[in-house]
């Protein structure tokens, strides 16, 4: 039994992580959205620093544990709920998995973070196309590598034929690739593991529009 508590927001790609990992390990869990534009982003409100003074969300509390950064927070659940893991066993395996997962979590994903672009076209201020352009530019330059990659270590899903942790970093990276208009032509791969991987109900039930907190139009 668990007694899982995620701060969470629909649209923000670190907790779309954690959605998805809880999913695909079938725990309960209850959300907490922390509205990440209105009123300035209630990360920065008093209560939710006291939580993660970093004021990033996923937080995650389990009992007594209280963690933030996804990747950490998939880890502890691969321990302490080890069905359905999410990093291989096999040490070439588990490694290849971890290095991927950063390849998007640490090198591409906090390039286009809420704070940067804002830090972008509000300090800076850079026009919205300049903030589009770096956007872009970002994810397209990950997404090279990471296509190289795949095309050696694929099977249905990223490494192989089960799901891991590079496929729950690869999914809402492509989302907001999506979102933001990226052209994703470019890569095939991608593209098919991300078709593949969007069947599955664990990943479904995680899309930023199936959250409570989602507003739609
Ligand atoms: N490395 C962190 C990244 C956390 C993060 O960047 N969260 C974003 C949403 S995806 C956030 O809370 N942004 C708020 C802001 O930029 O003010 C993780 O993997 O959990």
């Amino acid at each position: 039994m668990s007694n899982i508590t995620l701060y969470d927001y629909w649209r923000s790609s670190a907790a779309y992580r954690v959605r998805i990992a809880l999913n695909y390990k079938g725990l309960a869990y209850q959300q907490k959205s922390v509205h990440l534009v209105k009123n300035g982003g209630e990360q920065h409100a008093s209560d939710f620093k006291l939580l993660n003074p970093s004021q990033l969300v996923p937080v995650l509390v389990d009992g007594d544990i209280q963690l933030n950064q996804s990747l950490a927070i998939i880890d502890y659940l691969d321990e302490t709920y080890p069905t359905a893991l999410l990093t291989p066993l096999d040490k070439q395996n588990r490694y290849l998995v971890k290095a991927l997962a950063q390849d998007i979590a640490v090198d591409i994903h906090p390039l286009n973070n809420l704070r940067v672009l804002q830090y972008l076209t509000g300090e800076l201020l850079l026009e919205e196309s300049c903030k589009s352009d770096w956007y872009k530019h970002w994810i397209l330059l990950g997404f090279e590598g990471l296509e190289q990659k795949l095309a050696k270590s694929r099977g249905t899903y990223c490494v192989g034929n089960e799901v891991s942790l590079v496929d729950i970093c690869l999914i809402p990276q492509v989302y907001n690739a999506e979102r933001f208009d990226v052209e994703l032509t470019g890569f095939p791969i991608i593209r098919e593991v991300s078709a593949a991987l969007r069947e599955l109900p664990a990943f479904i039930n995680a899309v930023p529009e199936n959250q409570p907190d989602a507003v739609i139009g």
